[in-house]
């Protein structure tokens, strides 16, 4: 179904202080979003402040050169600035926990809420929704806007759109990929996008310890459930010794997916605090969300997460365990070979 627009053309006209906001661990889609709305929300001649639950990762500030995007945390006065707005506009989440502290404010406000946001789970924020679960990319979705209000973005805004799609479809290759995703990355790269450029800007800026925490994590890499799923691990000591961040295991739970006869992978990386945080993902024909759920996490059929205690090893059985249940429960109509 079609997003109908005109009920947020409609609130657009009517206001004039908008706040836009995030997910807690904002990525490319999330950051790419708010400032694609907030570009086109200036051009309309609107006040609009983007302020996030938490900082802007380090290896995303390129796409904010100017450094508008606040975390709720830099000054109370932002807090004041949430209460005071006309409009809170929610992008890439509807979920209340995945907005932190901007999440426990917002819910002190009157102020009139919109939700634009392509994932499953979701949770009842008052607001005006434009969800499509759809949609591979929030992204797509503040493009469809533009394309209903006859808006052409400027070259800044198409960037930061190329880039939210860009990464929410892992360059393209997600199931979650369509024509019309092609369509509108054509039109964006029309607007001056730079798919190589942003490319480098996003992928090719590693420094070496993440080389070698990928070193670690990937000697570690196992199989179970017959070969249907693989799975490795990162410990607080292994960023200890590679001297790499948390963010640089972004991207090690995909690498175990490129095994040949997996259905699904996983990654557990313990916290701080010691517990785990397991990221899930899986191939077109198997849904990891009834994990994530049994877990107490959430997210999308091909990439999830959640968190659990430890130690590792009761984590690692637990997670094979429920993967094995779940393998059996969503095999494949003719049996594996079919595959
Ligand atoms: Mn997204």
């Amino acid at each position: 179904m079609p997003i109908d627009w005109s009920p947020l053309k409609e609130i657009i006209d009517h206001q004039n202080r908008f706040v836009l906001t995030s997910h807690v661990r904002p990525d490319a889609d999330a950051l790419g979003s708010e400032l694609g709305m907030a570009i086109l929300l200036r051009s309309m001649g609107k006040t609009v402040q983007i302020i996030n639950p938490g900082a802007t990762p380090a290896h995303l500030q390129f796409l904010d050169p100017e450094a508008e995007i606040k975390s709720v945390h830099d000054s109370p006065a932002l807090k004041k600035a949430i209460l005071e707005c006309d409009v809170h506009i929610v992008l890439d989440t509807s979920a209340w926990g995945q907005l932190g502290e901007v999440g426990k404010v917002m819910k002190t406000a009157t102020t009139q809420k919109v939700v634009i946001d392509h994932h499953v789970s979701s949770d009842d924020l008052g607001a005006t929704q434009f969800k499509d679960t759809s949609s591979p990319a929030t992204g797509c979705l503040v493009y469809e806007f533009m394309q209903a209000i006859n808006h052409t973005p400027d070259v800044r805004a198409a960037s930061c759109l190329y880039a939210a799609i860009a990464t929410d479809t892992g360059w393209f290759r997600f199931p979650s990929t369509t024509s019309k995703t092609m369509r509108t990355i054509a039109s964006l790269m029309d607007a001056g996008a730079n798919p190589a450029e942003l490319y480098s800007l996003l992928y090719e800026q590693a420094a070496v310890p993440r080389l070698h925490l990928s070193g670690i994590v990937l000697q570690r890499v196992a199989t179970a459930c017959d070969g249907q799923l693989a799975y490795t691990y990162v410990t607080q000591s292994d960023f200890a010794k590679s001297k790499a961040h948390p963010a640089d295991t972004e991207n090690l739970v995909n690498q175990c997916m490129t095994v040949a006869g997996t259905r699904a992978a996983f990654i557990l990386v313990q916290q701080a605090n010691r517990k785990f945080k397991v990221s899930l993902r899986s191939r077109v024909n198997f849904d990891v969300t009834p994990i994530a759920e049994q877990l107490g996490g959430g997210g999308h059929r091909q990439a999830s997460g959640a968190m659990l205690p430890g130690p590792r090893e009761t984590a690692l059985e637990k997670l094979i365990e429920l993967f094995g249940e779940e393998l059996k429960k969503q095999a494949p109509p003719g049996g594996l070979d079919e595959k």
